[in-house]
């Protein structure tokens, strides 16, 4: 495959490399966590975007390679963020052929053990598609993250197939808004209604939300005033390089 052949030597070349964008406290603007982006800069073609390789790289295969490097990285800087004394939540995103893998939980208690990290900063963010997997399976993997104190996230939430009764049965620590609802506000009723319905199960049911997309003022003012606590978008900062992301947390940005 041809595309997979150029991600295996951008890999390899170091043309692959993982941003970070901060996720924000409401009430303090404190930034106290950051989900993993895998970016990749060809040195002719420029960026290339994920949307665009990452299907391609679920399709063959590849991501699984992809995906143990994005999470060694994002490890390890968790790990980097803490001893400077800037810890934060670092957030991963994880497909569902990896999240299938043998020996993915494994993986994940070597790299928190190589880095001595303690699993709370780490959380795996799912969408919705994953969770409809194979039941029995996924119970399982989901057990063993428990066991391990690695939180869950619900990312994209409210756009794929969803199946509520996983808010009940599983132990998910928070759900991300998608930014398809949020780019609605404040204008557009029905997102308002969706946000807010979110938002009140998501205190019913003690799971924390996040906004995702959120790129003004306005956004922000409205989803506090809802109730929503964190969120992530443009209007704190795109997804940075590691050492951007912690000046900025550190409040030296
Ligand atoms: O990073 P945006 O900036 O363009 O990301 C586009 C899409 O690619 C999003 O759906 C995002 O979740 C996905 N994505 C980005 N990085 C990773 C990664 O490391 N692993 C997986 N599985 N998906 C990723
Ligand atoms: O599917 P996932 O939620 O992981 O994808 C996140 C995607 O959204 C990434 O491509 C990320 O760069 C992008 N993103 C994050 N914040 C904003 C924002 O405020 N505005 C826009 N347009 N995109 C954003
Ligand atoms: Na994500
Ligand atoms: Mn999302």
């Amino acid at each position: 495959m041809k595309l997979e052949h150029a991600m295996r030597q951008a890999l390899e070349r170091g043309h692959m490399q993982v941003h970070y964008q901060p996720q924000v406290a409401m009430a303090s603007g404190a930034i106290v966590g950051a989900e993993a982006l895998l970016r990749w800069t060809d040195p002719q073609l420029g960026p290339v975007a994920p949307a665009r390789f990452i299907p391609l790289a679920e399709e063959s295969g590849y991501i699984v390679t992809l995906g143990a490097w994005v999470l060694a990285q994002a490890v390890a800087e968790a790990a980097r963020l803490r001893a400077a004394g800037t810890p934060l939540v670092v957030s991963v995103n994880v497909s569902a052929l990896e999240f299938r893998q043998a020996g993915f939980v494994g993986r994940i208690a070597g790299l928190l053990a190589q880095h001595a990290l303690p699993a709370r900063w780490l959380q795996l963010e799912l969408t919705e598609s994953v969770l409809l997997q194979d039941a029995e399976e996924m119970r399982q993997v989901l057990a063993a993250l428990a066991e391990l104190g690695i939180g869950l996230a619900i990312d994209d939430f409210g756009t794929g197939y969803s199946s509520l009764a996983y808010l009940r049965d599983l132990r998910i620590e928070r759900l991300k808004i998608d930014k398809s609802f949020v780019d609605g506000l404040p204008q557009n009723e029905g997102s308002r209604a969706i946000v807010q319905a979110i938002l009140s199960m998501g205190a019913a049911l003690g799971i924390q939300v996040v906004a995702e997309g959120v790129e003004t003022a306005q956004q922000r003012e409205l989803l506090a005033a809802l109730g929503c606590t964190h969120y992530q978008g443009f209007f704190c900062a795109p997804a940075l390089p590691a050492p951007e992301l912690q000046a900025l947390a550190a409040g030296v940005g």
